[in-house]
């Protein structure tokens, strides 16, 4: 990262102005353009054609009232989105999105990261994402497949598998996909399974398709690790979260030989010494859709933390898995200080910026999660794929293309942080690989 020079630094001015009030999105946008000084000076087609600018604006951004009633008979209002941001290397593509704390600029931050994130891949998928203010929690499943039908009978109009391809995020899974995909269908009178990614494997979903964020960043992780000539095994693991990337990535962690000791969600975090049980969080959070403090009711030896920072135990490995800004400087600070040799994104914008500088100033590993979240949508392409050639691969094989996928991912961030005289700088590898993919597509259809 380094300051940007004058021509960046008008552009950036100008993004502000025109996006005020959108913090989550102004911080993903700089963090882009401070890896693009040396970019900018070696392709001044970029300036003279303005395309930072143009990925700068999305193509087109979609807000609209999602009127349902629940289970009292009351009517609920929440408000839709989807930003459909860059269609250059192919239909818009990314989750959607359902919590409390989504708005506008949150949406644009994650769409913003998704098109970096999906050139990464070296897939034909363009950036986009959606979601709803909507909070699921303690609502029926009634509820839920309300508002997912509401939400959809706007949203239809918009989506396609040629045109956007939505799929899951914070608190959309197979279940509301199903909810989403059956009203769609109804609507449109089409079965179009390559318009959502992320179905159920009964239906049209790809195997690996749950596991791939989470093992995905973990490939990541051990490829980063190897590159520094160390492994994970033996290593202490620590995953914030325990949703779906938490999950999967702590399954893969294990598998490696780390040793996978504390979790959370939004009440609290989870300490095990004696190792984290998949088994048992598996069935209280994908089964009974409870909270991980249940965890340490039923298992004495274990601790739960009410208050606090899950980013206060001690790790070798940490693996932010929950959600934007949730690891700051203090906490950064704190892993360096009881020695953890690596940070590895499973979430989109974990760590906050101050928080990046200082593991990247003491050394620590940091892979931002553009890079090494990239496995989840990587799969959804592939589900694309096989859905496209109404097919269906085994989860071996499925599991083999991600991690040929991941492997790749990291050797380009590595070589580009390389070639731009930044080694071992993945946010500077991811930024300026994945900007260039979408630049040289977007230079070659003209201006639009
Ligand atoms: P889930 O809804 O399955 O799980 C989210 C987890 O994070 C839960 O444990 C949740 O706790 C916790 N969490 C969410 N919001 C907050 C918050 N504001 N503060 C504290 N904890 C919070 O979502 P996913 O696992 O799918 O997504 C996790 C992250 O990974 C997100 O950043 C997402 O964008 C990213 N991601 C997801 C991909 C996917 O394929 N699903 C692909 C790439 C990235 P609680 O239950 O208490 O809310
Ligand atoms: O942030 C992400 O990459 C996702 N939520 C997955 C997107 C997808 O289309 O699979």
């Amino acid at each position: 990262m380094s300051q940007l020079n004058e021509n960046l630094q008008l552009i950036y001015q100008d993004v502000l102005r025109r996006n005020p009030n959108e913090p989550e999105f102004q911080q993903a946008m700089l963090e882009v353009f401070e890896s693009l000084n040396s970019v900018m000076a070696k392709h001044p087609e970029i300036a003279k054609k303005k395309i930072l600018q143009r990925i700068c604006e999305p193509e087109r951004q979609i807000i609209f009232r999602v009127p349902w009633i629940d289970d009292q008979g009351e009517v609920q209002v929440n408000r839709g989105f989807r930003v459909e941001f860059n269609s250059a290397l192919g239909p818009y593509k990314g989750g959607i999105r359902f919590h409390p704390s989504v708005n506008l600029s949150v949406i644009k931050f994650l769409g913003f990261e998704q098109i970096f994130k999906n050139a990464l891949t070296g897939m034909p998928i363009g950036g986009g994402k959606g979601g709803s203010d909507f909070n699921p929690k303690g609502r029926s499943d009634n509820e839920i497949m309300r508002f997912c039908q509401s939400f959809m009978t706007e949203l239809y109009r918009h989506i396609g598998e040629h045109t956007d391809v939505p799929a899951g995020d914070i608190g959309v899974s197979a279940r509301e996909i199903g909810y989403m995909f059956g009203q769609y269908k109804r609507i449109t009178n089409r079965y179009e399974s390559g318009v959502f990614t992320g179905k159920g494997v009964t239906w049209g979903g790809s195997l690996a398709r749950k596991e791939a964020t989470g093992y995905g960043a973990v490939f990541f992780a051990r490829e980063m690790l190897k590159a520094r000539g160390d492994c994970l095994e033996g290593k202490t693991v620590v995953v914030s979260g325990s949703g779906n990337v938490a999950i999967y990535a702590i399954e893969k962690a294990m598998l490696f030989g780390g040793k996978v000791i504390a979790c959370s969600d939004s009440s609290g975090y989870l300490v095990d010494e004696q190792g984290l049980d998949l088994a048992r969080i598996k069935r209280i959070k994908e089964v009974e859709y409870g909270r991980i403090s249940q965890y340490a009711e039923e298992v004495k030896h274990a601790k739960f933390i009410a208050a606090g920072s899950i980013w206060s135990v001690p790790c070798d490995l940490a693996l932010p898995c929950a959600t934007q800004n949730e690891l700051n400087a203090k906490d950064a600070e704190q892993l360096v200080k009881n020695g953890c040799i690596a940070v590895v994104e499973g979430a989109n914008m974990p760590c906050t910026p101050e928080a990046v500088r200082i593991l990247q100033n003491a050394k620590v590993a940091y892979a931002p999660g553009k890079a090494a979240n990239a496995g989840g949508v990587a799969t959804s392409a592939l589900e694309m794929q096989q859905n496209a050639s109404r097919d269906s691969w085994s989860h071996e094989y499925t599991e083999q293309r991600l991690e040929e996928i991941m492997v790749n991912i990291h050797k380009t961030c590595f070589e580009t942080a390389e070639a731009y005289g930044c080694p071992g700088d993945y946010v500077m590898g991811a930024n300026i690989a994945g900007f260039l993919r979408v630049c040289n597509a977007m230079d070659a259809m003209g201006v639009i």
